[in-house]
């Protein structure tokens, strides 16, 4: 460690930190704007700007490393007034009609301007760059005239998911952030990931919203509208109203769902179970009858796309499973229309997910199981907090509701799905049993559990050693696939999940300021809350699950049966 002083107070810090992160050890945070740990690490707004002993001038405290018996200040005049100045010129070039900016609240420059105290927000008023909102893409849009530069975005497009479809182009005052030859998004090979969106601190980037849509559904009396939740809203959706990162609000979000009008509260788990029957069947198949191998799952919708631009060899690897959104959709359609006398053309899916490429998902060919589509409406993480707020719904005091039956019953296996390494865990608990016949002494999977970028592990099942690997993040996605088309690893069951850290981290989950992202793994801690709803599940594993079972003996028969190909599985554009 080394001995530094912060405003006076000796402190001590492991060498190699920053002065940002030795000024959190003393319970002191700097503001920052650009940075983003791992993600955007480029000294370049000036926000974080600090006093250090023999510096000629002020320093930007998220870049610099401390050293013995430095002495820093964090407070005087005039760094206060130096933060202040940039924010200012910043809004000099700003659309600041903030009270009906998406971000209004959540809004990471709103807060520093209050923090620093910005009493002029024209004072360097001039020039200003206005420009045509980008409505191109089928889930998001692009709103330049409030964006301040910072190139988080473009960082974790190229750093992170490795496509960078955004960027700084021009120079100087002219400096924009667009994609190259200033398409619209919607032109570039942008897989609708989100994360983009997850990491912007204004309203310059956001989901297209669709609230107002399902609104007319729930109020048109022809419509019987059923909505489904993604595992990993659950984990999340709480943060929205100031509950602590992983807490679990999935009694209060079917709550507040049924409150909202929703004819039923249904829950995507039940399509991850059903998704488990069916991607464990192809999978032994595949590996029984010299099938195309590794299978890779294929619920991810901005994996599945990237799959299309990047590896369109590889497309026969993808496992023809419909994802369990859409699954869930499909069986809505026609199994649960037929049992409950409903006309499928009356019924309204809506999805919420913590995903933006669900929004485009909805959009593919062949996902329309019974002549219209398997999910009309996908919302955000983001979206049903702001319909929650619509209509005065005081989120933290309503009671702990249940999922209406059957398509709400769900295992262990199937909440898992949403952190990295869940879908194949929930797969192996139910193709180990199914190659062996017998039950497993437990039906934890560790070594497919964490963060990490990439996993490997090898079990020997039956006599076959079973070798999977999961990837999340696109950027790691491709190292696993070079890693497999070099020859230089086999494998029989890839995972990919498009966003890093899977569905819990998804570019529709509410967004979390840099303050926190800087200093707190918000993947493993939402993963946490899944992995604990997970072991306090009566049954854990998706063939167990009584709703399943009756599924397949009422209508599908077996898994991967000739009707089971026709509603639940799709296939990809070459
Ligand atoms: Fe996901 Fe999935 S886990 S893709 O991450 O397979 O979005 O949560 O709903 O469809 O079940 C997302 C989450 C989600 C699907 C499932």
């Amino acid at each position: 460690t080394f001995n530094i002083k912060i405003n006076g107070m000796p402190i001590q810090a492991p060498k190699g930190s920053t002065i940002l992160e030795a000024a959190k050890l003393a319970s002191i945070d700097i503001p920052t704007l650009c940075y983003l740990k791992e993600i955007n690490e480029i000294g370049a707004c000036r926000i974080c700007v600090v006093e250090v002993k023999g510096a000629k001038s002020l320093v930007a405290s998220c870049m610099y490393p401390i050293a013995e018996g430095m002495e820093i200040w964090t407070n005087t005049p005039k760094v206060l007034e130096s933060r202040k100045k940039t924010l200012e010129l910043i809004l000099s070039d700003h659309d600041r009609r903030c009270l009906s900016c998406v971000r209004s609240g959540s809004c990471e420059l709103q807060k520093l301007c209050n923090d620093l105290k910005v009493e002029d927000e024209g004072q360097y008023d001039g020039s200003r760059n206005t420009y045509d909102i980008d409505y191109s893409a089928a889930h998001m849009y692009r709103d330049n005239n409030k964006c301040i530069l910072c190139r988080r975005c473009s960082a974790i497009c190229e750093n992170i998911q490795g496509i960078g479809v955004i960027g700084a182009n021009e120079r100087g005052f002219n400096t924009v952030i667009a994609s190259a030859f200033d398409m619209g998004l919607g032109e570039t090979s942008c897989v609708s990931c989100g994360q983009c969106i997850a990491v912007c601190p204004t309203g310059a980037l956001a989901e297209k919203d669709y609230t107002d849509e399902v609104f007319a559904a729930l109020a048109d009396p022809d419509k019987y509208v059923v909505v489904q939740t993604a595992p990993a809203v659950r984990a999340a959706l709480g943060e929205a109203f100031g509950l602590p990162i992983g807490t679990n609000v999935q009694g209060k979000m079917v709550a507040a769902l049924r409150r909202l009008g929703f004819d039923k509260v249904f829950d995507t788990d039940f399509s991850a179970d059903l998704t488990i029957m069916e991607e464990a069947h192809e999978l032994i198949d595949r590996i029984q009858n010299n099938g195309t191998l590794p299978l890779i799952t294929s619920c991810s919708p901005g994996w599945i796309k990237y799959c299309e631009h990047y590896y369109p060899d590889m497309l026969d690897n993808l496992s023809s499973c419909k994802s369990p959104q859409q699954m869930f959709g499909a069986v809505t359609k026609t199994y649960y229309a037929e049992k409950m006398g409903l006309d499928p053309k009356k019924i309204v899916m809506v999805s919420v997910m913590p995903c933006t490429a669900k929004k485009f998902e909805i959009g593919r060919e062949d996902q329309d199981a019974a002549g219209v589509p398997d999910v009309d409406i996908s919302i955000t993480t983001r979206e049903l907090a702001r319909m929650i707020d619509r209509v005065g719904l005081n989120f933290l005091s309503l009671p702990d509701e249940e999922f209406d039956n059957p398509l709400g019953e769900s295992t262990g296996a199937a909440v898992i799905f949403g952190a990295t390494g869940g879908v194949m865990e929930a797969a192996l608990r139910t193709a180990v049993e199914e190659l062996t016949g017998k039950e497993l002494p437990s039906p934890d999977f560790k070594e497919v559990r964490g963060v990490k970028g990439i996993k490997e592990a090898t079990y020997s099942v039956a006599g076959l050693d079973i070798k999977v690997a999961v990837a999340s993040g696109l950027a790691n996605a491709r190292e696993l696939l070079e890693r497999v088309k070099s020859g230089e690893a086999e494998y029989h069951f890839i995972e990919i999940m498009g966003c890093p850290g899977g569905c819990v981290n998804g570019g529709g989950q509410p967004q979390q300021p840099a303050s926190v992202r800087n200093f707190t793994d918000i993947r493993d801690i939402r993963a946490k809350a899944l992995y604990k709803q997970d072991v306090e599940m009566k049954i854990r594993k998706s063939h167990e699950n009584p709703a399943i079972k009756t599924l397949y003996a009422e209508y599908f028969g077996k898994p991967g049966s000739h009707k089971a190909h026709e509603i639940l599985h799709t296939s990809y554009v070459k």
